[in-house]
């Protein structure tokens, strides 16, 4: 089994994140799209599908309004359907930071767009910045407000990964990138194999397709496991670990599960899944898919069709407010102050330069007749 997307990249964190899933080898570069409104996030060698929305040569500057305008001018003029065809592009994988401009602006307008007039089926996944400066914080609450139409997304935090990555916000980035990897190998069914127990196609499309907020967990299994409470352990560890925006009130309504186990650790299996269950909510559907192919042991669940994290959207807006208030927004009064300050005017006896009409004054004969009266 292997699902399809097309996957678009937008922006510099979203070409970035597409880039490297043809560069680990999880997608063939064909399936992929970039947009940009500068050429400069791409490696000049790239020889993919892309998109430059402005031949200014530089980004958006953080502004979101200028992407859309620029992705807004591109979609009538027809430029992405050259790229994402009606009927043929069924699943639309969009990927974007939701801080800067370029990304931010355009993904969900374009989002919305491969939805409503292309048909597609839109999945979107967001990565969500360190809330470095008070746009960044702005242009996520916009980003989020604006994906009010037909599609799933997930929400991968950068900051989660400050941490492990001892606070340097570049490799945090990259760790973000790989959990994207991980995630969309999990999407395309990467490494599943027809077992007894199966996930198949139509079960991973509705997986897959729930609208809403969805995430996707994996952890690997070193030692087999030897009974349930191990299992429900790994679970809560996955759990525990996501890098996802947290919804406080998810209430999934598709679970699917997907085990490659050893036949020596499957007695330990929670059937139930009570442990994800009781975070996410129980499902109205549930799948499972249990297979060995005698390689790495691991769990992996795809909880869909949860609320969006709106807490956490909620309080990134609350710190938008709270950091917009601090940042002093009187108008500069420099010149106006400084020009009411005169000098002493007595001050100016002390100047260098005089005033030739001032001193010029008298003609020669007057001059020297001054002297001529005084020597008589
Ligand atoms: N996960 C991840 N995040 C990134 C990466 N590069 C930048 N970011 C994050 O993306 C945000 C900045 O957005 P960018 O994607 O650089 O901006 P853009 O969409 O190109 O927009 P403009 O340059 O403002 O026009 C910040 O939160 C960065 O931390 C990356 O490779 N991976
Ligand atoms: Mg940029």
């Amino acid at each position: 089994m292997r699902m399809q997307y097309k996957v678009i990249g937008i922006g510099a964190a979203g070409n970035k994140a597409a880039i490297s899933l043809v560069e680990k080898k999880v997608m063939d570069v064909k399936d992929i799209l970039l947009i940009n409104s500068t050429a400069r996030d791409i490696p000049k060698d790239y020889n993919g599908d892309k998109i430059i929305l402005t031949d200014k040569g530089s980004g958006c500057g953080k502004e979101r309004a200028i992407a859309k305008e620029y992705a807004m001018a591109c979609m009538k003029a027809g430029e992405l359907d050259k790229y994402i065809k009606e009927g043929e592009s069924e699943n639309v994988l969009i990927v974007s930071s939701v801080e800067g401009g370029t990304g931010s602006g355009a993904a969900p307008i374009i989002g919305e767009y491969c939805a409503k007039v292309l048909g597609c089926l839109v999945h979107i996944i967001a990565f969500t910045g360190f809330e470095e400066d008070v746009r960044g914080m702005k242009n996520t609450v916009e980003f989020f407000q604006e994906l009010d139409f037909e599609c799933d997304v997930q929400a991968i935090r950068n900051k989660a990964f400050l941490k492990l990555a001892g606070n340097n916000k570049f490799t945090a980035e990259e760790m973000a990138n790989d959990e994207f990897i991980r995630r969309v190998k999990v999407m395309i069914g990467d490494g599943m194999v027809d077992s007894t127990q199966n996930i198949d196609d139509t079960d991973m499309f509705k997986l897959i397709n729930t609208s809403g907020y969805k995430t996707i967990e994996s952890i690997k299994i070193n030692e087999n496991l030897m009974d349930r409470s191990e299992f429900d352990r790994a679970c809560k560890e996955m759990i525990y670990n996501s890098k996802s925006l947290f919804s406080k009130n998810p209430g999934q309504l598709r679970l699917g599960v997907i085990m490659n186990l050893s036949p020596a650790s499957e007695d330990a299996i929670d059937p139930d899944y009570s442990v994800i269950k009781e975070t996410y909510g129980k499902p109205f559907e549930c799948f499972t898919h249990k297979q060995w192919d005698g390689g790495d042991q691991y769990i992996s669940f795809i909880s869909s069709g949860m609320k969006l994290p709106l807490d956490e959207v909620k309080s990134v807006y609350d710190r938008y407010m709270e950091a917009s208030a601090a940042v002093n927004k009187e108008r500069d009064t420099f010149f106006s102050e400084l020009g009411k300050l005169e000098e002493n005017a007595e001050d100016s006896m002390f100047d260098m330069v005089r005033s030739k009409k001032q001193n010029n004054t008298g003609s020669k004969e007057d001059f020297f007749k001054k002297f001529t009266s005084s020597a008589e």
